[in-house]
C-alpha cells in the first residue's frame, strides 16, 4: 500500500515539476497516481483522513514557466455569456441560492471588494499534464458565510455557463460539486485573476473555482451559480459533478 518511500518520491516530484505537458509524477500510469486516484488505492474516506486540512503546496514565482493550459471549454457561445463577455462582464451576477437563508447576487465589483487571497499553486489535469500558475479570488467560505448557509446544507453545486456536451436532447452544461469542508478550506477561493491579469476567458472568466486538493475537473470554470444542497442525487446522474457522472471519482483528492 502507501509506503513511506513513494511518499516521499512523490513529494520530490511535485516539488521539482514546473509547468509540463507530461508530468511524472501524476502521468495517467504512474505509481502516485494509481494511490492517490483510484478505486483500487484509496477509499475517499481513507483519503480524507490521510490529508485531513492540510494545505496543498505553494510555490514562487519562479515556478511560473509558462501560461495556464486551457482545457475543457475555452470559449462558451451561451448567448447570455457573450453579451456580457463582450462588455468586459459589466452585467455578470453570482447567484448564491439553494440551503441558505440570504440568498446573493453578486456583482464582480461585489467580489474584488472583498478580502482576497492569492496563492501560486499547481494545476493537475486527469489527463497527465500540469501547470503552476498564480491565482487570485475571494475565499468561497467568506460568500458562503455571506449567505448565511443552512445547517442542513452539506454541498456546494456549482452551475456554469459552458454547453460542454450537444446532442438530440439538448445540452449538458458543465456542473460540479464539492463538500462544505472542501467549500471553507482557505486555499478555495473564487478565482477572478490568474498570473497578476483579469481571468482570461480561455481560463474561465469571470469567475471560476480554485480547489487546490483535488484534479482539475473539479474547478469549475465560468461559474454562475452556487448552490448549497443537502443531496447531489438531483443533480445530473446523481453524482452533481459532470465529469463523476462520466466515471471519473467525486472526491478526486490528490
Ligand atoms: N465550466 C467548465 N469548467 C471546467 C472544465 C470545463 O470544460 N468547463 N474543464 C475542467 C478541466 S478537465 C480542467 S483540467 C480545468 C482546466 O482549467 P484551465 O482551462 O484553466 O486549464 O477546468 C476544469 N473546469
Ligand atoms: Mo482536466
Amino acid at each position: 500500500m502507501i509506503d513511506r518511500r513513494t511518499l516521499i518520491l512523490g513529494g520530490a516530484a511535485l516539488a521539482l515539476s514546473g509547468c509540463k505537458v507530461f508530468d511524472g509524477a501524476y502521468a495517467g500510469d504512474s505509481a502516485l497516481r494509481r494511490l492517490f486516484a483510484s478505486h483500487e488505492g484509496l477509499t475517499q474516506t481513507a483519503q480524507r483522513a490521510l490529508i485531513g486540512n492540510r494545505l496543498a503546496p505553494e510555490f514562487s514565482e519562479a515556478d511560473i514557466r509558462q501560461g495556464q493550459r486551457p482545457n475543457g471549454s475555452t470559449d462558451p457561445t451561451d448567448a447570455d455569456y457573450r453579451r456580457m463577455a463582450g462588455s468586459g462582464f459589466r452585467d455578470y451576477r453570482l447567484t448564491v441560492a439553494g440551503l441558505v437563508d440570504t440568498p446573493q447576487s453578486l456583482s464582480l465589483a461585489d467580489l474584488t471588494a472583498l478580502p482576497s487571497r492569492t496563492q501560486i499553486t499547481r494545476h493537475d489535469c486527469v489527463e497527465g499534464w500540469s501547470c503552476i500558475a498564480k491565482w487570485q479570488g475571494v475565499p468561497l467560505g467568506t460568500v458562503l458565510q455571506q449567505a448565511r448557509p443552512k445547517l442542513t446544507a452539506r454541498y456546494a453545486v456549482f452551475h456554469c455557463y459552458d454547453a460542454i456536451e450537444r446532442s438530440l436532447s439538448g445540452e449538458v452544461f458543465y456542473y460540479e460539486s464539492i463538500d462544505l469542508i472542501d467549500a471553507f478550506h482557505p486555499q478555495t477561493i473564487l478565482a477572478y485573476a490568474m498570473n497578476g491579469m483579469p481571468l482570461p476567458v480561455a481560463n474561465g472568466a469571470p469567475l471560476r473555482l480554485r480547489v487546490e486538493r483535488q484534479l482539475g475537473y473539479k474547478m469549475a470554470k465560468y461559474i454562475h451559480t452556487i448552490e448549497l444542497t443537502d443531496s447531489l442525487a438531483s443533480f445530473g446522474f446523481g453524482k452533481g459533478s459532470y465529469w463523476a457522472d462520466r466515471g471519473y471519482e467525486w472526491y478526486a483528492g490528490i
